[in-house]
């Protein structure tokens, strides 16, 4: 079997997604996702310029070997536009992989660890009552754990609080906007949201928060110790991951645990934190991490010290990444929580897909490959829109520089 074809699909059905096709000379396609936030066309480029090319020829069952060719043959290694796209390549073999097999792909994997998938649903809303109308609703609707983010008394926007309640967006103008942050005013407010949720909905419901890479470790440890008594489930990206000394330092002073890795893209940046155990959960996900074939490499290691997945699932990672996350999550004995933000009925149209939420759990679907697809003639009918994400500036003007 050989590839002769491979397409780069950009569409827009309310977000932009970009997604490789891969055709084999017997018919057999498979699918992979390749979006980046805000740098869509990046990605895009480099699959249809540099490695589509290369494809061409190949043999498809040769899933190990192409990733290393991909790898290496860049010589620039990593970085978030290069493993992006061979993530890409790499989920739509697996996907050709399964159907040829005729296996979903969890099977290829070694099967069920687990019954479902445990989820989180992201509650987020400008004040705390509201919030605790959103989180209701996830509760309403079966999930165990829920994300909970609210806008902060003083400031006018906050990233992680959007305008729609199920179908938060943060990527908001062509050119990056600017808002206004305060780390004073958001660590005052935190505690204040997870003391009336604790005592609206009990012990039982798992809570996570996300500070965005917002604050110094000193400042995280103080946030994290501030919400001990809340036990969360995980407090995520507390600060910027660049300098990972820092977390021993946040280590040190606080028990609430910590999640990291959405902008991460290979197994070295996650090699110092998940073997000095300075996190509990890693948050590397199937497009933004080399695929399933590296992202699997990222579980393995961090299985061997006590670190468990918590992969990144928000609405800029296409149902095609989400179907192969789920697949992973299934399989491997270390699985933590899987993100979960809905899509939005037309991306959902655009994406057909046959996993299930059922009870806060999601199911892998049970057809050949991942069980995702793209309608191609439907995704032409949403051209690309430039959006990118927002930077903060500190009350006095200057830039937020961590
Ligand atoms: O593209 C950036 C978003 O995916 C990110 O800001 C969402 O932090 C996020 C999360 O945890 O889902
Ligand atoms: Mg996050």
């Amino acid at each position: 079997m050989k590839i002769v074809e491979a397409r780069v699909i950009v569409t827009c059905p309310g977000r932009n997604f970009v997604t490789l096709k891969i055709v084999t000379d017997d018919g057999v396609t498979g699918v992979g996702d390749a979006t980046l936030n805000g740098r869509e066309l990046a990605v895009a480029s480099y699959l249809r310029d540099h490695v589509v090319p290369a494809l061409i020829g190949r043999d498809p069952a040769r899933i190990s070997d192409t990733w290393e060719y991909l790898y290496r043959g860049a010589y620039w290694r990593r970085g978030p536009v290069t493993m992006t796209a061979i993530a890409a390549v790499d989920t739509a073999l697996w996907d050709i992989k399964g159907k040829v097999a005729g296996l979903p792909v969890y099977q290829l994997l070694g099967g069920r660890a687990r019954d479902g998938v445990t989820v989180y649903g992201h509650a987020n809303a400008p004040t705390v009552d509201e919030v605790l109308t959103e989180v209701a609703r996830y509760v309403e609707l079966g999930y165990r754990a829920v994300r909970v983010q609210t806008g902060i008394p003083g400031l006018e926007t906050t990233y992680g609080v959007g305008k729609d309640r199920m179908f938060y967006e943060p990527a908001d103008s062509a050119v990056p906007s600017e808002a206004v942050w305060s780390t004073e005013r958001y660590l005052a407010h935190v505690p204040t949201v997870f003391a009336r949720i604790r005592q609206e909905f009990g012990p039982d419901l798992k809570l996570l928060h996300d500070v965005h890479h917002r604050l110094t470790p000193i400042e995280a440890a103080r946030l994290g110790k501030s919400l001990e008594p809340y036990a969360l489930t995980w407090m995520e990206d507390p600060v910027p991951a660049e300098l990972q000394e820092g977390f021993r330092l946040i280590r040190q002073h606080t028990t609430t645990p910590i999640a990291v890795g959405e902008v991460f893209n290979s197994i070295w940046d996650c090699q110092t934190l998940i073997t000095e155990q300075l996190i509990d959960y890693i948050r590397t996900t199937v497009v933004h991490a080399g695929g399933i074939t590296h992202l699997r490499r990222i579980f393995d290691l961090a299985a061997l010290h006590h670190v468990r997945s918590g992969s990144h699932g928000a609405t800029d990672l296409s149902p095609v990444c989400m179907a192969a996350a789920l697949h992973l999550d299934i399989s491997i004995p270390n699985f933590g929580l899987q993100e979960y933000m809905r899509h939005t009925p037309e991306t959902d149209a655009v994406f057909p897909h046959g996993y299930t939420f059922a009870d806060g759990y999601l199911l892998p679907p049970e057809e050949p490959g991942l069980g995702v697809d793209i309608d191609e003639e439907l995704a032409a009918q949403y051209p690309y829109r430039p959006a990118s994400l927002p930077v903060n500036r500190l009350e006095d003007g200057s830039m937020h520089n961590w």
